[in-house]
């Protein structure tokens, strides 16, 4: 959330709930270099320093941002993208909590400096959690949230002297409390006989490592100063033709033209139109089919959008290129239909996670992601437990891989979470996550949150406003929640499209015993779906498996054991997909950190690859499943050797 448009959400916001209006100010359109457009990436080394003052505010009353870091005290050098807990030898880093401020000095080419008629935007892919921004000591914004990019036009700051460089300082708070996303509390230990004076601890209700810093991208980039700011697509078919709706929003001036053109993967011009608003149709569209569903899969077109507007300066011209897949998703009582035919998602749940850069983005882990996910034959993620990177939904767009998105509402367990504060955090959640991954024809689904306590009294109201907006806003995708409440008791469940359970029979309780597996994940499916007639997907089930531990007849975590209870639930999921499963998510996809507990041994150890992406035994008996469903759903046949 970009602060400053909090007080008029208080006030109006429950008025436009429902009329899929947005009051995120701007489009969060892609950085894409084009005829008229530039970037600049600001990855590599930036100058740091956490502030370890007892308040944490030593940094805010000394005014650190007015000059460059080196000159308030020492500075560490921090790779960007990168979270800042694992990369040093300080155990004091790795457990911060706090504000940690980042700094880069960069030249900036003459003519972003000069030339008037470009606008320089700074935007930051990712900053965990609230961060503070100042460009050359001018405070240019703030941002709540740590998984969503936020950006500023500095183009008065740059562009206001003979300055060529320019200092960009970033203040990063991790803490989170009951009202974030996700949430969290800071408990202050005041025992004198047990520790020292203002000791703290952060806690989450999460199982993941709550790693902060600069995750993704920072980046500068250009556009005219009378710009294409926002693109919305969403596509039909009538028959064979394609149909591709389109809406563009520009900024700078009220008199433009656009001008678009629809290009297929060869580059031929299917379709064209004019003005900001309207429908183009493509005769025998080619439809952008999951990976494994079609010799063809993911065929993505080209949206090719022109804008000329006359301004003061003379006629600008701005271009923007958007990938495009034409495909339909719904649901039925029963199915899950992407393009009118039964999907059934065979995949995993992820973390951004790695040894070292933590939840840093990064190319090569990212492409052995994709190259494992197609070898296991899966078709379908589910972006556990928020938003992942951009360039990460890009190569689903590419490879055919389905998304379930989910935001960061992983926790919410306290009643507090669930008061008015935090739900219209997460509408505006909801609204930045709508705004930046609505074009991705790869996410075929809303997912709000995770095993939130949607027990409680208040969860039905929060869940059926959170719902209702988010369809207001998109109304062209499912929604759901990720459930672990019982099926009697779920307040939220009345208003999801598909029922997503999580469960772990003979893991968090009959431990050991896989023999009743079968009988409780039969009760658990007949159950939810007798009271909802609602799709369902087995949204998490696994267990622990240490790699190279092997017992056989199989004991906890070993490899064995973690197999033997997959193939388990595999039984009962393959009676029920004949029914009303329409899905199976494996928790986990590779092996990531947590907190530290007695529970957990460096990390979870859920993964059917480990850390280091290397396969587990069950691995292998995933692979033999998914590639085996695959055949079984394919609907046109493959050419030799494709298989
Ligand atoms: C869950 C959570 C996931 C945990 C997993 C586990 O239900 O959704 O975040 O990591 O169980 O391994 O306990």
């Amino acid at each position: 959330m970009l602060r400053g448009s909090a007080g008029a959400w208080a006030v109006l916001g429950p008025l436009l709930w429902g009329c899929g209006l947005s009051l995120l100010q701007g489009g969060m359109l892609y950085p894409r270099e084009s005829r008229s457009r530039e970037r600049k990436e600001l990855d590599g080394l930036w100058s740091f320093r956490a502030d370890f003052s007892d308040n944490r505010r030593q940094g805010f009353e000394q005014q650190w941002y007015r000059a460059p870091l080196r000159e308030s005290g020492p500075t560490l050098d921090m790779p960007v993208p990168s979270s800042f807990n694992d990369v040093g030898q300080d155990g004091q880093l790795r457990s911060f909590v706090g504000w940690v401020w980042y700094e880069r000095e960069i030249t900036l080419p003459q003519r972003w400096t000069e030339d008037l008629g470009t606008r320089v935007v700074l935007r930051i892919g990712s900053a965990h959690y609230y961060a503070i921004v100042w460009v050359n000591g001018v405070h240019v914004l703030e941002h709540e949230g740590g998984h969503l990019p936020f950006e500023a036009d500095i183009s008065k700051l740059v562009q206001s002297g003979p300055l060529s460089s320019c200092r960009i300082t970033i203040a990063i708070n991790n803490t989170l409390s009951p009202h974030t996303l996700p949430p969290g509390t800071i408990l202050y230990k005041t025992d004198p006989s047990m520790y020292p004076k203002g000791y703290f601890v952060q806690n989450t209700k999460f199982d993941f490592f709550n790693y902060a810093g600069l995750h993704r991208a920072v980046l500068l980039y250009t556009t005219p100063t009378t710009y294409i700011d926002d693109i919305t697509v969403t596509t039909d078919m009538d028959q064979d033709i394609g149909l591709v709706n389109y809406q563009i929003i520009v900024q700078g001036s009220d008199h433009f033209q656009v001008d678009v053109s629809l290009l297929d993967e060869e580059g031929k011009v299917m379709a064209e139109g004019a003005g900001a608003e309207g429908q183009l149709q493509v005769p025998s569209a080619h439809l952008w089919w999951p990976y494994l569903m079609h010799e063809h899969p993911a065929y993505l077109y080209s949206l090719e959008v022109k804008l000329t507007a006359q301004t003061a300066v003379g006629p600008v011209s701005d271009f923007y290129t958007l990938p495009v897949g034409i495909r339909t998703v719904a649901v039925t009582e029963s199915q899950f239909l992407i393009n009118g035919k039964p999907f059934y998602f065979r995949g995993v749940n992820k973390h951004e996670d790695a040894d070292i850069r933590g939840k840093g983005f990064d190319w090569p882990l990212l492409v052995k992601d994709f190259n494992l996910l197609r070898w296991l034959g899966a078709n379908a993620f589910r972006t556990s437990h928020y938003p992942y990177a951009e360039e990460v939904l890009q190569l689903c767009d590419r490879y055919g891989i389905v998304v379930i998105d989910e935001s960061p509402g992983v926790g919410i367990v306290l009643a507090e979470s669930f008061s008015n504060v935090s739900l219209q955090h997460h509408l505006e959640v909801m609204e930045e996550m709508i705004r930046r991954d609505k074009n991705h024809p790869a996410v075929v689904m809303w997912s709000l949150a995770n095993e939130p306590a949607s027990f409680l009294k208040p969860a039905g109201y929060y869940f059926k406003t959170l719902i209702a907006h988010t369809k207001a806003l998109d109304p062209s995708r499912p929604v759901t929640f990720v459930t672990n409440t019982n099926y009697e008791a779920d307040l939220g469940a009345p208003y999801v499209d598909v029922i997503c359970v999580n469960s772990y029979y003979s893991w968090y309780h009959d431990y050991g015993h896989m023999e009743v597996i079968q009988l409780q994940l039969a009760t658990q499916f007949e159950n939810w779906y007798k009271a909802y007639q609602k799709p369902m997907i087995q949204s998490e089930y696994g267990a622990d498996a240490i790699e190279g531990f092997h017992e056989d007849p199989p004991l906890m975590f070993s490899e064995e054991y973690q197999k033997g209870l997959l193939q388990q639930y595999h039984v009962v999921l393959d009676q029920k997909r004949q029914e009303y499963v329409v899905g199976e998510l494996i928790w986990n996809f590779a092996d990531f950190m947590t907190n530290q507990s007695p529970v957990r041994m460096i990390g979870n150890r859920k993964g059917i690859f480990t850390r280091q992406r290397q396969p587990k035994s069950a691995a292998f008996l995933l692979r033999e499943r998914y590639w085996k469903l695959a055949n079984e759903t394919r609907i046109y046949r493959y050419g030799r050797g494709q298989t």
